[in-house]
């Protein structure tokens, strides 16, 4: 009798295992490699613990932040606005409204107004006299995931597909994939074309331009590192690694006025739990039931900003180490004196003066 019981018993914990086993490797989403995740570091400091928070409330998860020249901020939120903050304001303008809830990378255009990159309808010019889709197919094909977007004095807009495979609300999948699945892309205006820049990358997120326009840089998340595409010089046409190793996911970057970059970097694992990237087993269970994966992800909990030079080197680094304050920093941009950061779990644009020795 006993052993019949252990008989039947071990056969179910059997079945259960098997029935699992196939249910994560034949159905999981995913086709990954291994991927190496450095460490993330912290800073002494809780520097991003001091920010000033602007218009608290009233900004949906603004995932990015720019600056025009006359000293206005914008933001593009998770609800389609596109709010503005005048100089010396401090009552947030409900500015433009796109109906779309994938609002990503923005940046100021020469001719005046914005380029909006949204994930599922593509390219945006956004004026005082409204808004207007100007790049919605590549050969043909829809473009989505549009991430982030540069503007060129010659008109040339270069802007990141950080996904061909996944959309936005899978992002994890892409990141336990770990697979190059993106690109960046150049629209020329005059005539139309769009043209591939760089292929396959591990989810190419901010796009900058340098100071002399010599160069574009590229963030590739998933590789924690930053790429260098030049447009002049000898070696116009070439790529190379502006900065590798970054502690964290580089997302937004911008150029500072004294020709340095600010990098905002995600968090991509908890504390400790880098390893699960290298196994793909550890991946496929991971991508297959999404509780688990909520437990092992890092994002919500740090923020992390890195200032870099043109040489590659990091000058400064500010955190918020347990995202007290502020986490999920997606952006930083300086502007006279200070850093205005955006970020996917905030309901506000940080502020933090650059020369305040608290
Ligand atoms: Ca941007
Ligand atoms: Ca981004």
């Amino acid at each position: 009798m006993t052993s019949n019981i252990i008989a039947i018993s071990s056969t179910l914990v059997l079945a259960v295992i098997v029935s699992l086993t196939v249910q994560i490797f034949y159905f999981s989403p995913i086709d990954p490699l291994p991927l190496e995740i450095p460490p993330s570091s912290s800073t002494p400091e809780n520097k991003l613990q001091n920010i000033i928070k602007l218009g608290e409330g009233v900004l949906k998860n603004p995932e990015d932040v720019c600056v025009d020249k006359e000293g206005t901020l914008y933001a593009a939120t998770r609800d389609g606005w596109i709010k503005r903050l005048a100089r010396n304001n401090e009552v947030w303008e409900n500015w433009k409204h796109i109906d779309s809830n994938t609002l990503l990378g923005i940046t100021t255009s020469k001719d005046g107004g914005l380029i909006v990159c949204d994930v599922e309808k593509g390219l945006f010019k956004v004026t005082e006299d409204g808004f207007s889709l100007f790049l919605s197919q590549v050969n043909g094909s829809q473009l989505s995931f549009a991430d982030d977007v540069i503007e060129a004095s010659d008109g040339m807009i270069y802007f990141s597909v950080a996904s061909t495979k996944f959309a936005l609300h899978n992002w994890h999948l892409d990141l336990l994939e770990a697979r190059p699945n993106g690109q960046v892309l150049k629209y020329n205006p005059y005539t139309k074309e769009v043209d591939i820049v760089i292929d396959q990358l591990h989810f190419p997120n901010g796009v900058a331009l340098s100071k002399h326009e010599d160069y574009i840089l590229v963030t590739e998340t998933w590789k924690s590192r930053v790429l260098r595409y030049w447009l002049d010089g000898e070696k116009k046409g070439k790529t190379d690694i502006f900065i590798e190793n970054l502690p964290g996911g580089p997302d937004n970057i911008n150029l500072a006025p004294d020709g340095s970059f600010w990098i905002a970097l995600i968090q991509l694992s908890g504390e400790g739990l880098e390893f699960v990237h290298k196994y793909k087993g550890i991946k496929h269970l991971l991508a297959t039931f999404p509780r688990l994966y909520d437990m092992v992800h890092g994002a919500t909990r740090k923020a992390t900003i890195v200032n870099v030079g043109t040489h590659g080197n990091i000058i400064t680094m500010f955190s918020d180490n347990n995202g007290k304050v502020v986490n999920f920093v997606t952006s930083a941009i300086e502007f006279e004196g200070h850093v205005y950061l955006g970020s996917l779990n905030s309901n506000f644009v940080g502020k933090l003066p650059l020369n305040s020795s608290d």
